[in-house]
């Protein structure tokens, strides 16, 4: 028998249950890191309960809601920090950036969603975000230990604040290398969840042990576009034209679990929460079935050691068609 892991629980291409999917492994911060790194290196991810304290986190989805207030998007009668949708508008004129539509990274919706999305990419030049929240101590230092990077630990500027509304597109199977191919493949993402997210609230699911298939993945655009009779550097920019043209594996993660006989690894998550990943580790998001039309908030810091080659587009703010 087929067991529910949470009612409505879904991806683009069908529902997650126990046939498909199974919990992400948890990790205390305080642990030694020895048993940290251990994990990270087995799993490809290490996702870490309360790395951040909750306060600061449901203070910058509060500044992030307040700052959109006035498009209509909140619920009349709830407060920004609960970021629930209002039930009476509809989804597409409120569309989300970067979650893959088909013109890549660019300016999504038409003229009825422009004051929200001008909005929505203004959050990422606030002070409140782009200094404070993006540079925040708790995981820059956690970070810089973990690594042992120490001081040539660099957060890269170029960050998604990604705002999901119930109904909306999630983004499809990738691994986050092809963006940052110019640069050494060492980079850790931290995945930051801003607010707390129910199971089926469209959080981010991995790839049961799906670091090794992006490594493969990744050897074998490399010897295709080698034998196409590229060089390294034409190569490099040809990663894309080897796959779908938003740099995605699939938007069908149901499909793509079953195709690589895997199972999604899925999770709530609570603000003060942080899912570290490697660079060829392959991920997606669930669709935002949130019972109570809560809007899924999260964001993607980057942190790369700056001893090594890094990818230099990932040091301006995000913008529309930025090339990345
Ligand atoms: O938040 C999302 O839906 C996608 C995030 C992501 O892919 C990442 O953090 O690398
Ligand atoms: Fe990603």
């Amino acid at each position: 028998m087929v067991g529910i892991l949470a009612e409505n629980l879904a991806v683009s291409d069908g529902p997650l249950n126990s046939e498909n999917a199974t919990l992400l492994r948890p990790s205390d911060p305080t642990l030694p890191l020895e048993e940290l790194h251990k994990r990270y290196e087995e799993d490809g991810y290490l996702f870490l309960k309360q790395v951040l304290p909750r306060e600061d986190v449901l203070e910058a989805r509060n500044a992030y809601f307040s700052s959109l207030e006035s498009t209509g998007v909140l619920k009349p009668g709830s407060e920004p920090v609960e970021g629930i949708f209002d039930p009476a508008k509809s989804h597409e004129d409120y569309p989300g950036i970067g979650a893959g539509h088909a013109d890549g990274n660019g300016r999504p919706g038409g003229e009825q969603a422009a004051a929200f999305v001008d909005l929505a990419l203004d959050a990422h030049y606030q002070h409140w975000y782009a200094e404070k929240f993006c540079n925040h101590p708790a995981l820059y230092d956690f970070i810089a230990k973990f690594s042992g990077w120490n001081k040539n630990t660099l957060s890269l500027r170029r960050t998604l604040l990604r705002n999901n509304i119930p109904g909306s597109k999630p983004i499809g199977v990738h691994y986050d290398q092809i963006f940052l191919r110019h640069g050494d493949p060492t980079s850790i993402t931290a995945w930051v969840p801003m607010g707390d997210i129910k199971l089926n609230g469209g959080g981010l699911i991995y790839l049961e042990n799906g670091d090794s298939i992006g490594v493969e993945l990744e050897q074998a655009f490399y010897k295709k576009a080698k034998e196409a009779g590229l060089s390294d550097e034409e190569a490099k920019n040809a990663f894309n034209s080897n796959m779908m043209a938003t740099g995605l594996l699939s938007e069908f993660p149901a499909e793509f679990a079953r195709d690589n006989d895997r199972r999604w690894l899925v999770s709530a998550y609570e603000a003060g929460d942080v899912v570290l990943h490697k660079p060829h580790m392959i991920h997606a998001s669930t669709l935002n079935h949130d019972p109570d039309n809560v809007i899924r908030l999260a964001t993607d810091l980057r942190f790369c050691d700056s001893s090594k080659p890094y990818d230099k587009r990932w040091m301006n703010h995000y913008t529309f068609n930025d090339g990345v």
